[in-house]
């Protein structure tokens, strides 16, 4: 049985099209820069948000009605998520998914039913994906839903819950190597504290730190190809969360000496939480050489809390995916939909309304990006005001040749006096707005 309304894939008709459900931009096979925007773009469908999340809100539950969240039999329920989850890749002609290990299988009794749980149902989307030629970007463990991890997973005060985490994540990185996955995802949804007053916060900083090595030393055991992802979030569900934004996983990672191993999924909204834009989050993990994968969505500006939507806003998207290209573009990493439809779109149809409007708007990003990439203009203003760096006096201060001594000497022997220089934001703002 379908779950959707329609059985024929979605079909690129151009920006001329009428149709309502047809790609207006997204055309997969089209060359931008070399690469086809399926290739540059990477898109994957979420389990979590688009087969598990009913409806509810804080002051109301399930508005789908979704069959299999009222299953008594979780193993049928996971069989139909899984069916569904093809069927939507295959209406969407979309390569990837994600999911938690608690998405894709029912918890059981215990952590060994969890395991076989999983394992069978991994058994089933091994086949699928080799049938559909369907890929998965990454795969993650849910520590934050039982309450289990009310206070925390790899940082809870109980070492037993640690352990448990252990084993809860060496099953699930196993799992996802065994299905190609090309990324394993930790997002610390209970890695934070409510109040600094019950909490030892050096300890669980401890905890986090010997927590990740273990995950990469695993890594590196199993011959797990693909990289670590953590995923930053400031703060939701915990008050404080000890992933809060790049700059803060970079300090993790970093006094580990993990930079290898270990890249960020940069997820859209998370950054705004964290006080910053989308694209600040990218350039920054680009620059620090961290920079892996995103979780596509938006937030509502006036909201303050994760809302999940699906990311429409074109011109936020040319501002991301440009930062994405400057970086060199994905490598193992893509564009996970994470993100639901609201609690009133409750047909199932509007779930593949939602991946079409925001590939349709992540392909137009992609199209304004490019353009800005290949004229360069941009770049070269840019390039341009750091110049003076290149002169071989400079350039030999920044490598760290001269002390503080000799370069104040230089500074008085040369009358050096800095000439203020406009930094000219509004002509560039303008310039950006000649490319969309
Ligand atoms: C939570 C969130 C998660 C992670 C994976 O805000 O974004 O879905 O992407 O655990
Ligand atoms: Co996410």
């Amino acid at each position: 049985m379908n779950f959707y309304s329609i059985k024929e894939p979605i079909r690129y008709e151009g920006p001329k099209s009428e149709s309502e459900l047809a790609f207006h931009w997204y055309n997969p096979t089209q060359k931008v820069m070399g690469k086809t925007m399926a290739e540059h773009l990477r898109f994957a469908v979420c389990y979590w948000h688009t087969l598990c999340w009913p409806g509810l809100d804080p002051f109301g539950g399930d508005t789908f009605l979704r069959a299999w969240h009222h299953d008594s039999d979780g193993m049928h329920a996971a069989r139909t998520k899984a069916d569904i989850m093809f069927e939507t890749l295959d209406l969407l002609g979309v390569e990837f998914f994600t999911f938690h290990d608690l998405d894709i299988a029912p918890e059981g009794n215990s952590l060994k039913e969890f395991n076989a749980n999983v394992t069978a149902i991994a058994k089933i989307l091994e086949s699928k994906m080799a049938k559909g030629k369907k890929k998965l970007l990454w795969g993650t463990a849910n520590m934050f839903s039982n309450r289990r991890f009310m206070a925390g997973a790899a940082t809870n005060p109980d070492p037993d819950v640690f352990a448990y985490c252990a084993a809860q994540v060496k099953h699930c990185m196993d799992v996802t190597k065994d299905l190609g996955g090309e990324n394993y995802v930790m997002w610390g949804g209970r890695e934070g504290y409510e109040t600094l007053l019950n909490t030892n916060i050096g300890h669980e900083i401890e905890q986090a730190k010997r927590f990740l090595s273990l995950v990469v030393d695993y890594k590196h055991k199993i011959g797990f190809k693909g990289p670590i992802l953590i995923e930053p979030k400031p703060q939701e569900p915990t008050k404080h969360q000890y992933d809060y934004d790049v700059a803060t996983c970079y300090s993790l990672i970093s006094s580990l000496g993990l930079e290898k191993d270990v890249k960020l999924n940069v997820e859209q909204n998370h950054a705004i939480l964290a006080g910053h834009t989308f694209e600040h989050e990218i350039a920054l993990a680009s620059a620090l050489g961290i920079f892996g994968s995103i979780d596509i969505n938006r937030g509502d500006y006036q909201s303050g809390w994760d809302t999940d939507q699906f990311a429409m806003n074109i011109p936020e998207m040319a501002l991301a995916i440009y930062e994405i290209l400057k970086a060199g573009g994905f490598t193992t990493g893509g564009m996970n939909f994470d993100a639901k439809v609201r609690r009133q779109s409750i047909d199932p149809d509007d779930i593949l309304h939602a991946h079409v409007a925001s590939m349709d708007a992540c392909a137009r990003g992609l199209l304004i990006a490019a353009k800005m990439m290949e004229d360069g203009k941009l770049a070269k203003l840019v390039s341009s005001r750091y110049a003076k760096w290149n002169t071989a006096e400079n350039k030999a201060m920044l490598a760290g040749k001269e002390n503080l001594e000799q370069i104040a000497a230089r500074v008085l022997s040369k009358g050096i006096e800095p000439q203020p220089v406009s930094g000219r934001q509004e002509y560039y703002e303008n310039l950006l707005n000649s490319y969309i």
